[in-house]
Order: structure tokens, then sequence, then C-alpha cells
């Protein structure tokens, strides 16, 4: 006899959190689209959405623990694996301290419950101070700009897109991207509703890309250049007395600051610089400062350059400036039913510790991914000699990766934790993999708490495990290792002892939601789940929305998302200053410190030279994500992805044709790769996607290595950081182009 379900789950693959409707017959999926009843996303998918099955159903995913045996690997049952790792671990930790085991942890632990709850606690038990991961190749200025002006790194306001009569967009491209640090399903929809209710998008990036293609207006800019025309942007706000911060104004500190700084970035300064004309950076100062409702938004693009930081802090004092942060149709501060109050006391700040081998300061309790193939090879005390990877693969996404390839194969001992063996876990010696999306549980905890509207929604697994075990019960063995309990010690036992501690705590807390409250009476109600499905139930009904365990009974629960498979929508964002600020005088810092020196430093480039080189820059596309899923014939096929978009002029100049291969080279490297020939990039400028490179030996990828591409990261050197954050500059390379 068949049996049809239909399931319904949250899509953990990028930031759009999309519903998805599942179709089981006899425990396989047989079709997934778009959830139409999905509170968020209403229908909508993009094509990687669907092939979660194609994923699940991949005979290159691991389902079993590998061990290497010289060039073999051999899989093993759980028991050995966990041995292996404790005899491998606890000697060079014993040996050399904690800091000799680093931890590098990827993109898709934001992805899944297990990479955000039981991640930190591992790295605690470990001990160490090297902990690098995907941040510092990404977003790690917006963290350091909002935890400078907020008091909390996590405090990010993300664009009202639904409310905004006016978006101006740059280095993203959520149309391919679906969006990053701004969690909204159907970006297409969204901003056509913006443009059918009279608003306006504006574009600025240096190729005319699918989300520049339904902008209103678009403009190319010089790679790495975004921090001078921001700076413009405010100079012409002040100049022209356009600032408007309204109720702000009383909770900002140092706007006069921000103005006298931005005096020097006249758009006539640097117009030159960036490749946009004055009389066009003008214009857009006084729209901004005229439209009903305003934001600025900028993401990968004006992040992962020098001066990164600066960019990322100058979008939001131009937020501030026309006054539309924290109000509707500006950047607004989600709430997230699992939030927690933003703690007092203790004002973000870097440089606790810093590294090893290029004394490059700690941020955000790591340090930058750029830095560590160094500590790696680096000789003498405190080197890196083992390494444990979680859902990462930063040889493809890195700079320099042909040294970070180099380096991981001198390491004494690694581990990694993932579902494939490719580029990076080739060099390990145990791989852990956790089973796929479609068998575990999600709730997505990192995007609601950077979505642009308040959702909440819990998706159970749709198809029970074969074998596999929970990422977080992977993650909390390996914890137990560590701190020296023993491979086979019980993670059931130390997640109930770790729930525990927590209610009591709360419980002693004065002015906690759950203070004074009977912890067996608690601990009983949460003890119908387990693991962090558990943690879940606790934080939401602890959590701004919550039931506090049934003293407002029509708040929230794990009970009360299960009943509704679709989502719950909390409501458009709510204005949330001051209370969420955290700094040490309570106000929004406008001018810190470290931001207006560095400022100072990037006043001194405005003369500078351009460059007579080629930049590169990266981009995305909607049928990819970073450097793994392509390995699924579904996506990858059809016409080849990973190429190197150039202008007709620069071609000419260079020699090469459109179809031809190439050779794109610098002083850190080269790769040979075929030339697209496009208007649609600024002059000057060429674009290789991220992420490619499949042609390493030893890797089980057996779908992806016949389309391998190359290593666009191979051309980015690991010197170069802004160096406020030390996230890598992926954008605006220097390189040569030449006949291949
Ligand atoms: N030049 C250039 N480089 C870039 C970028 C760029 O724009 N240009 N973008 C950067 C950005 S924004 C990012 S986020 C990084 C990404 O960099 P990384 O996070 O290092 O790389 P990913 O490609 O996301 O690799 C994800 C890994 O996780 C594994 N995996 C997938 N799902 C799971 C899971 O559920 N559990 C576990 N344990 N493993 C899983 C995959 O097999 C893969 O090995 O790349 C960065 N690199
Ligand atoms: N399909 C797909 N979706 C993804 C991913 C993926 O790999 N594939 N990765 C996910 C991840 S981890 C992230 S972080 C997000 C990123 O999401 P986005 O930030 O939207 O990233 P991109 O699509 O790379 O867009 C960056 C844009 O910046 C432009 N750019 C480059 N240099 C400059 C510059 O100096 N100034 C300006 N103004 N623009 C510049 C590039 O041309 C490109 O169009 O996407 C997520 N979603
Ligand atoms: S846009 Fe992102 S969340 Fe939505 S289906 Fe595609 S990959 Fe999944
Ligand atoms: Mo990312």
């Amino acid at each position: 006899m068949s049996e049809t379900t239909t399931a319904f789950r949250t899509c953990p693959l990028c930031d759009a959190t999309c519903g998805l409707e599942v179709r089981v017959e006899d425990g396989r999926v047989t079709r997934i689209r778009g959830d139409r009843d999905d509170v968020f996303s209403r229908g909508f998918i993009c094509p990687k959405g669907s092939t979660l099955r194609q994923l699940h159903d991949d005979p290159d995913r691991l389902r079993a623990p590998l061990i290497r045996r010289g060039d073999r690997w051999e899989e093993t049952s759980w028991e050995n694996a966990f041995q292996m790792v404790e005899s491998g671990l606890l000697p060079i930790l014993e040996k050399h301290g904690p800091d000799a085991v680093a931890a590098y942890l990827g993109n898709p632990n934001v992805h899944t419950m297990g990479g955000l709850l039981y991640v930190r606690p591992l790295l605690k038990a470990i001990g160490t101070k090297n902990i690098f991961s995907a941040a510092t190749v990404d977003q790690m200025p917006k963290h350091v700009s909002s935890g400078l002006m907020f008091g909390h790194a996590d405090s990010i306001p993300v664009p009202d897109i639904d409310r905004t009569d006016y978006l101006l967009m740059l280095g993203a491209n959520p149309l391919e991207s679906n969006g990053s640090l701004a969690t909204a399903p159907d970006w297409p929809g969204r901003i056509e509703a913006l443009q059918e209710r009279g608003g306006k998008l504006v574009v600025i990036d240096p190729r005319r890309t699918r989300t520049a293609r339904v902008a209103d207006e678009h403009l190319f800019i010089r790679p790495g250049t975004d921090s001078l025309l921001l700076f413009a942007l405010v100079a012409v706000l002040f100049e022209e007395g356009l600032t408007s911060p309204g109720r702000l104004a009383d909770m900002t500190h140092g706007i006069a600051d921000v103005a006298a700084r931005a005096a020097g970035f006249s758009p006539e300064a640097v117009a030159g610089r960036c490749g946009v004309e004055s009389s066009a950076i003008r214009r857009i100062a006084r729209e901004l400062a005229a439209a009903p409702t305003a934001v600025v938004y900028g993401r990968i693009g004006t992040h992962t350059v020098e001066y990164g930081t600066v960019a990322s802090w100058l979008v939001d004092v131009i937020n501030v400036l026309i006054g539309g942060l924290d109000a509707p149709g500006g950047a607004m501060f989600p709430l997230a039913a699992h939030a927690r109050p933003p703690r007092t006391g203790r004002p973000f700040r870097t440089g606790r510790w810093t590294s090893r081998v290029r004394d490059l300061p700690e941020v955000r309790g790591e340090l930058p991914v750029a830095t560590l193939a160094d500590e790696i090879e680096g000789p003498g005390e405190g080197r890196v000699r083992a390494l444990l990877t979680v859902a990462g693969n930063p040889v493809l996404s890195t700079p320099n990766g042909a040294r970070l390839d180099r380096a991981l194969a001198s390491l004494e001992f690694m581990v990694g934790v993932d579902i494939y063996l490719n580029e990076t876990t080739r060099h390990a010696d145990v791989i852990l993999p956790p089973p796929s999306p479609l068998s575990r549980a999600h709730y997505d905890f990192a995007f609601y708490q950077l979505s642009i509207r308040n959702i909440a929604n819990y998706s159970p697994p749709t198809i029970p495990r074969n074998g596999e075990m929970a990422e977080w019960e992977i993650l909390t063995r390996l914890a137990l290792i560590v701190s020296g309990q023993g491979a086979g010690a019980d993670p059931a036992l130390a997640d109930g002892f770790g729930i525990a501690a927590t209610v009591n705590q709360a419980i002693d807390e004065p002015g906690s939601p759950i203070a004074d409250r009977d912890a067996a009476e608690i601990l009983g109600q949460l003890n119908r789940y387990r693991g962090p499905e558990r943690i879940l139930d606790y934080l939401l009904r602890t959590g701004p929305y919550g039931d506090r365990f049934g003293e407002d009974p029509d708040g929230l629960s794990l009970a009360k998302l299960i009943d509704h498979p679709h989502g719950i929508d909390l409501g458009p964002l709510q204005p949330r200053l001051p209370g969420l600020l955290t700094t040490a005088s309570g106000k929004i810092e406008l001018a810190p410190p470290p931001i207006m020196e560095e400022s100072a430093r990037l006043a001194d480039t405005i003369g500078a030279a351009p460059t007579e080189d080629l930049l590169l820059v990266g981009r995305r596309h909607l049928r990819s994500n970073n450097s793994w899923m392509h390995n699924l014939e579904v996506l990858v096929k059809g016409e080849e992805r990973c190429t190197l978009l150039i202008h007709p002029k620069d071609a000419d100049a260079a020699g090469v044709r459109d179809g031809e291969e190439a050779r794109v080279f610098n002083g850190n490297g080269s790769v040979s790769v075929r030339v697209e020939i496009t208007e649609d990039i600024m002059p000057g400028v060429v674009s290789l996607p991220h992420g490619w490179g499949h042609d390493l030996p030893g890797v089980r990828l057996s779908v992806a290595v016949r389309r391998a591409g190359v290593n666009s990261n191979l051309l980015a050197t690991s010197e170069a950081i802004d160096t406020l954050s030390g996230n890598a500059v992926l954008n605006g390379i220097p390189v040569t182009v030449s006949k291949g």
C-alpha cells in the first residue's frame, strides 16, 4: 500500500527562509515546491529550494563517518570515528595547549540548529583563541560598525523594503542571491511592489546585474570605492542642509564630528575615483532626503573591500541623517521570537587578543580567516597543529586558497564535520557527516534576527534519519571528547545538564521572565523535547512573544509553532530605539573613534592615482550556493557558470575573444577561464564567481569535478584585509587578462 503525505518546511539553503511544500511517498520525497500558504514567502522559491531532494539522494553525500588510511578512505562506525578523534586531538591538546587546535566555521553553520546552538559550547570546551569563520570573508564589517554605533555586533538594522519609498542598494544582487542581512523571500515581488507604489530602486554596482536591470536607475562604480561615494552623499546632506534625523537627534552622539570629517569628501573630489558623475551623487543625496521614506542598503560588494567597515558605517550614518533609522520604510531592527534583551554594561570592542603571526586583532571572538594559513605554517611556539572544520570549505572560499590548501596538508590532525568529501575535508583524518536537511528539524535562529518582518516558523524533520547522527549530537560528542570525558560519553546526558543549568540560572536572575519560578515544573514542560528543540522551546517561551510557561496562554511556544506549519507572522518591524542601544553612553555613536581614524586614512587616498590593472569582482548565480551545491546535476547542467565577464574594450585591449580561454593572473596566482564579453560590466572591471575549482585530487564530487571551474580566490591575497574588521578583500582585486 502506498502512502502519500505532504510536509511543510523552511528552506535552510540561503537567508530567504522560503516555505517549501514537500510531498513524501512511501518514505521518499517525490516533489518539492513553494508553500503557497507560507506566511512569509507565499509560494516563492528559487531553483535551489526544490533540490533538497537531489541533495538528499546524492550518492556522494556522506552517510557514515570516514577515516583516512593513508591515501584511502574507509567508512567506519560512529564509535570508531569518535575514538579516532579522541586519540588524534587529546595528545595535541595536552602537549601544546588549546590554541594548538583551531576551528573554522563555515556558512551553513548559520543555517542549522545544531551549528547555531552547539558550536559555541564546543569552542568553549576546546578553549582555543584560534577561531576562524566565514564571517571574515563576508559580513564582519557590518558587525563592527553595528557594535561601535549601537553597542552590540548583532544589533544590525535591515532595510524595510516593504514600506520604503526609496531604496539605494550598493554591492548587492538579491535577484541572484535572494538577499543577505535582509531576510526576505521573493525580492523580485517586493521590488515590483515598491515600484508599483511609486517608489524607486537605485542600484550601484560595477556590473549591470539582474537586480540592476529591474532597478529604476543603475550606476556603475569602480570596485572598492563605495566608502568614498557614501562619504560624498553625507557631505552633500550636510552642505545642502538636507539632514533630518528627527527623533534620533537626541539619541545620537557625534553628528558634528561626522559633518567635519565628510567635508573633505565632496562629490567633485571623489567622482573620478568612483567613476560616478558628481551631479549624480548630488542628485541621489537630494532624492534620499526628499523621499517620504528612504533607506540605504549595502552588502557583499561594500563589505568585502578595504574600508569595508567605513562603508558599512556610512550606510547607517546616512540612514540616521535622513531620519530613516528605526523608522518604518527605513532601516529597522528585527525582534525575533527567540531574541534575548540586549546585554548592557559590556559595550562592543575588538582586539581583546591578537593573532600570533600577524598580530591582527580579535573581532567578535574570532580572528581573520585570511591569517589561518599563517597560524598553521608560521613556525614557533603556539603554532596551530590541528584543525576542526564545521560546514566550511575555506580552500575555495578564502583568499589565497592555494596556500591554505598546502597548510592544511601539513596539519598533524584534522576533523571535518561535513556532508561531503571536498577540497577542504580531503585533508581531514576523520569526517563526521550530519544528516541531510530533509532529515532534520529547522528553525531559523540566524535569519529571523535579520528579517524584514518578524516571523517564527518551525519545521520538524521530513524523513527519518537512517543511521545518521544529528549535528548537535556530533558537536556535543566532540565537546565531551575535548573536555576529557571520553569518546563514549553520553551527549543526551550532557544536553540535559545544559538545559537544567540554563533554567536554574534564569530562575535565580531577578527580572528574568521566569524569575523565582519552580525549576522542576519548567523543566517538566521542556522535557517533552530533546536537543535543539528543547532549547528552542525554552527560548521561544522566555522570548519577547513567549507564553512564559503558561503565564500568557496566547504566547509562543514550540507546541504553538508546530500547530502552525506555515509559520506565524509577528508583524512588521517596530521601532526599538533607544531601548536596544548598549553603547556606554546609551546613545547612537555616530562618530566612533576607530572609524574616525580609519576615515582620516581613507581621506588621504582620495588623490591616489588609479591602478592601470583590471579590477576583479565576484558574482553569484541563482543556481549555485557558494562552493557546495555543484554536485547536483539539476543545478549545474546547462551553460557554463564559471566564466570571466569582460567589457568589449578590455577584451580588445587584452586580445581575448568571446568563448575562448583567457589567462587571468596577478602576483598571487593565475587561472585559465572561458571569456564572456559583455557590455553589462563596467570598463576596467572583470568578474569571476567564487566557490569553483573542484578539480583538486581526492575529492568525492563526481558531478562537480566534471564542471570544475576555477578558484577565483587563487587571485586574492590573504594580505589584503579591512583593518577594522579583519575581513578579507575579495572584490576590486587587480589582475591582468591575456590570451590563454
Ligand atoms: N571571492 C569570493 N570569495 C568568497 C565570497 C565572495 O563573494 N567572493 N563569498 C564569501 C561568503 S559570503 C561566504 S559565506 C563564504 C562561504 O564559505 P564557506 O562557509 O567556507 O563555504 P561554503 O561553500 O558555504 O561551504 C559549506 C560547506 O558546508 C558543507 N555543508 C553543507 N551543509 C552542511 C550542514 O548542514 N552541516 C555541515 N556540517 N556541513 C554542511 C558543504 O559540504 C561545504 O563543505 O565564501 C566567501 N568567499
Ligand atoms: N544563488 C546564490 N545565493 C546566495 C549565495 C550564493 O552563493 N548563490 N550565497 C549566499 C551568501 S553566503 C551571501 S553572503 C549572500 C550575498 O548576497 P549579495 O550581497 O547580494 O551578494 P552578490 O550576489 O555577490 O552581490 C554582490 C554584488 O556586489 C558587486 N560589487 C563587487 N564589488 C563592488 C564594489 O566595490 N562596490 C559595489 N557597489 N558593488 C560591488 C558585484 O558586482 C555583485 O553584483 O548571498 C547568499 N545567497
Ligand atoms: S531563495 Fe533561498 S530559501 Fe528560498 S528556496 Fe531559494 S535557496 Fe531556499
Ligand atoms: Mo555569506
